[in-house]
């Protein structure tokens, strides 16, 4: 029988992060999307380890689709949870130490930082994430966007520090079609001690099990 995977509590309620993200969208988002991400992972996962004990490749295959989409889904928001604060508990404060450090030689400040990033992440057609990341191999930290659920490290190797949903059940339901009022106000929410977290992980070449 496969590991079930689980969904993890939100490390803060759902109206703590008003009124940048509304309890109504932090609520659907959490026990409605991430829990059906949860759920059909786990049952995507039992068929494939039934068909592999049957030798049924055709079936792995066939199951490989679900896996990458419910699976991304769950490792994505797994993060995004933990990326997000309530401004009373350190959302929005500025990155210190070494992040910022890494933030400004790159882009000069981080409001040069925010403004690149959302220029990429605005544009993204349809639904998918836009990621602050490390280059496991330059030891650089770049931005890169995913389509629908694809995960940052399993497409593309490259490791999340600070993930952005820009599908539109993160943000509709208040800022309706408008995604740059969504990502304008977002960073006031943003986690940067968790990035920064993140980030000295990947630096100290420590294994980052426990960044995903
Ligand atoms: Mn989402």
């Amino acid at each position: 029988m496969a590991k079930k995977f689980k969904l993890p509590d939100l490390p803060y309620d759902y109206n703590a992060l008003e009124p940048v993200i509304n309890a109504e969208i932090m609520q659907l988002h959490h026990q409605k999307h991430h829990n059906a991400y949860v759920t059909n992972l786990n049952a995507a996962l039992e068929k494939y380890e039934q068909a592999e004990a049957n030798e049924d490749l055709n079936t792995m295959i066939s199951l490989q689709p679900a896996i990458r989409f419910n699976g991304g889904g769950h490792i994505n928001h797994s993060i995004f949870w933990t990326n997000l604060a309530p401004k009373n508990k350190g959302g929005g404060e500025p990155p210190k130490g070494e992040l910022a450090d890494a933030i400004k030689e790159r882009w000069g400040s981080l409001d040069a930082f925010i403004e690149k990033f959302n220029a990429q992440a605005v544009p993204i057609q349809g639904s998918g994430w836009c990621w602050l990341c490390f280059c496991p191999k330059s030891k650089q930290i770049l931005t890169q966007t995913c389509v629908n659920q694809d995960p940052l490290e399993g497409t593309t190797g490259f490791i999340p520090l600070l993930g952005i949903d820009v599908w539109e059940h993160a943000y509709y339901l208040q800022y309706k079609n408008a995604r740059p009022d969504y990502l304008k106000a977002i960073w006031q929410v943003v986690n940067w001690a968790n990035v920064s977290e993140r980030y000295m992980k990947c630096k100290s070449g420590a294994t980052c099990a426990s960044c995903r």
